[in-house]
């Protein structure tokens, strides 16, 4: 009873919850009997969610995380990647008439990966069980991973399926826990729990099952109770010595919103509207 559910949008692969008194929102993964494989639908599904937390002024955290147990066996997971039984040609392939006019194959559960990359607030990977292949890179392009010590496992099977992360899943994953690790994950495929995972640096914090939830909305008051701009500067100042250019074009935006704020940029938007030279004279040089 933390939650309320949005309900505008319909989903049918994920849910989507805000929380009743503080501003987190709970996106969860919703195939508990495939251990919540992702197919084109989910994604898009996932895209639209991140875009609507995205926009809310007053969400300051989202938590990522999959519906369970398993009404199969009890089984929990968190993401188990691409759906293999709707893997065509040349990626994920929606039925029926859904999606894609042309219906290509779809790889955009990296744009899902760029989305949470992006996104104006930290995303936390909330892990109640496997997290596997495409859904392991999920959580490790979160900025936060809490998991399960009772039922959260860790395992890149992309070679298995002769798939490959090779961008924030694998590279990335070797600046959190080292180059030696991150090619053991993906070429030895060894499955690893909660502490394991912890002690590897991949995973913020191991806890109990039944503690889990609780721990992550309490993490996610924790980062609402702090500045919304220093959060935002900070998430994208990580981001930036290994986003390259568009690192640098997504922090420097935040800077000219900042930079919008001030007199200097009032008297400069001012001064075209009224077509006279821009009077900067009393703005500080600041040193
Ligand atoms: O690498 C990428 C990408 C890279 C670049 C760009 C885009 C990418 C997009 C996607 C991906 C990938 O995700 S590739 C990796 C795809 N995923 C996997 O290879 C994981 C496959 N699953 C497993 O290895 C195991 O199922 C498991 C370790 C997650 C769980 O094992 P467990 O507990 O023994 O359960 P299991 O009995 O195997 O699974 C329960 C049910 O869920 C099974 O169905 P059932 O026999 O009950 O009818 C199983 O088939 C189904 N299932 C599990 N994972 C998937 C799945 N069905 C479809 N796709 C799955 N990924």
């Amino acid at each position: 009873d933390r939650w309320r559910s949005i309900d505008r949008f319909d989903f049918a692969d994920i849910t989507y919850h805000r929380a009743t008194d503080s501003g987190a929102v709970r996106i969860a993964f919703d195939r508990p009997a495939v251990r919540n494989a992702f197919r084109p639908k989910t994604v898009d599904e996932l895209a639209t969610a991140l875009d609507h937390a995205k926009r809310q002024t007053d969400v300051g955290c989202v938590l990522l995380t999959g519906n369970g147990p398993s009404p199969k066996d009890d089984g929990w997971a968190f993401c188990s990647g691409g759906d293999q039984s709707v893997r065509g040609g040349s990626g994920y392939e929606y039925d029926g008439d859904e999606g894609d006019s042309e219906n290509t194959g779809r790889l955009h559960i990296l744009e899902v990966q760029r989305a949470i990359r992006h996104l104006p607030k930290p995303v936390v990977a909330v892990v109640p069980g496997w997290a596997v292949g495409g859904g392991h890179s999920l959580h490790v392009v979160c900025d936060l991973t809490i998991a399960s010590q009772d039922h959260a496992k860790f395992l890149q099977t992309d070679p298995d399926v002769a798939s490959f992360d090779g961008g924030f899943g694998s590279a990335y994953l070797a600046k959190q826990i080292g180059q030696k690790k991150a090619r053991e994950v993906f070429f030895l495929g060894k499955t690893y729990d909660a502490d394991e995972a912890a002690e590897m640096g991949m995973v913020n914090e191991a806890v109990p099952h039944d503690e889990l939830e609780a721990t992550a909305l309490e993490w996610a008051d924790r980062i609402n109770g702090k500045s919304p701009t220093a959060i935002r500067m900070l998430k994208y100042g990580f981001n930036a010595t290994d986003d390259g250019m568009v690192g640098q074009q997504v922090f420097a935006g935040e800077a000219t919103r900042l930079a919008y704020m001030t007199d200097e940029a009032q008297e400069g938007r001012e001064a075209f509207m009224d077509g006279r030279d821009p009077e900067f004279e009393d703005a500080p040089w600041y040193y």
